[in-house]
């Protein structure tokens, strides 16, 4: 289904409530894989029972200047055998002359889970893998094919993402809460196979420091790592920018290293209408671009976002010029 032209800053398909972009350039082509808002009236609560997505459309513009392209089911919940609800923020990737769409779900225990499902071409349709990926857990899965062809993935995301269930391994449904002087948790890391469908390593905690060097704290909410882990390369520095939740901030750190640790640098985007915030940074041709949502459209109802875009503008250091997603 096609679309309108892309405005900045406006929903850029208003047929459906899309949420949590990843944007990337694939065939010469901006491809977005977005969660699939669903129209409810179920509870909304910090468990996030109201993200209650079943499936995902990716959406496609040839250049800013062309319609947005839906291209229609690209995985539905009833065709993931382990999973049982709630298909969250997706990612995609290319290697090995396949394409990737990695996701999180609960699974048949009412877990998170990651998965991965392949296709022949960007806009899907995506075969689910039977399983989950083993050692996978929580949400928000974001991968970095590098240049040297290696592939990171990101994930992790607090409250109803479980994350910090997580803390000792395994999980622990009543785990004890961080004391607002303790590090946060951060994002997790791992290596993937060479297949892109099992992790090469057990996951690992990236720390994410201030300019001193000391760790993000617990009860810093204006910094702290929340979810929606992003990692792009801008001048061969690996950029980490993640949602800070209950601030509602979209935040950066910038490292030398894929794995961390990650020095804070800024804020990208202010609070958007609507309690999440989530998004993707990509180059095309000469410009970087962010992809974000916010619950506009709606009239400001947590689960009925739309997907925008904005140009990102660095500074001569490297810094990210904040946005704001309503300029006057
Ligand atoms: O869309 C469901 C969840 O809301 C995502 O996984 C989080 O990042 C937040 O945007």
């Amino acid at each position: 289904m096609n679309s309108k032209i892309p405005v900045p800053h406006q929903p850029l398909v208003s047929h459906i409530y899309t949420a949590d972009p990843s944007a990337h350039v694939f065939e010469g082509k901006i491809y977005i894989y977005p969660s699939h808002d669903l129209e409810h009236d179920g509870p909304d609560n910090d468990n996030g029972d109201q993200y209650a997505m079943e499936d995902y459309h990716i959406l496609s513009l040839d250049n800013f200047s062309s319609p947005v392209v839906d291209h229609g089911e690209a995985l539905h919940l009833r065709d993931i055998p382990w999973a049982s609800k709630q298909l969250w923020a997706p990612d995609a990737a290319f290697k090995n002359g396949i394409y990737y769409l990695f996701f999180p779900a609960r699974d048949h225990d009412g877990i998170f889970r990651i998965g991965v499902a392949t296709s022949n071409s960007p806009a899907g349709p995506f075969k689910a893998e039977p399983d989950y990926i083993p050692g996978s857990y929580s949400i928000d899965p974001a991968v970095l094919v590098d240049e040297d062809d290696k592939a990171y993935i990101y994930f992790g995301g607090l409250w109803g993402g479980q994350l910090e269930k997580w803390q000792t391994g395994t999980f622990e449904p009543n785990p004890s809460e961080l004391k607002p002087d303790q590090p946060a948790l951060g994002p997790r890391v791992a290596l993937l196979s060479e297949d892109m469908l099992t992790f090469q390593q057990e996951p690992q905690e990236i720390s994410i420091i201030d300019e001193e060097g000391q760790p993000i704290l617990a009860g810093d909410e204006d910094r702290r790592y929340f979810e929606g882990p992003w990692v792009h390369k801008y001048n061969g520095l690996y950029y980490l920018s993640y949602s800070t939740g209950s601030t509602h901030k979209l935040v950066y750190a910038v490292s030398d290293n894929p794995l961390g640790p990650f020095t804070f640098k800024g804020t990208i985007l202010t609070p958007v209408i609507g309690w999440t915030t989530h998004h993707s940074i990509v180059q095309f041709e000469d410009k970087w671009y962010l992809f974000y949502h916010d619950s506009s459209l709606s009239g400001g109802v947590n689960h009925k976002r739309s997907v925008k875009y904005a140009e990102l503008t660095y500074n001569a250091d490297g810094t990210i010029q904040t946005i704001d997603p309503y300029p006057s």
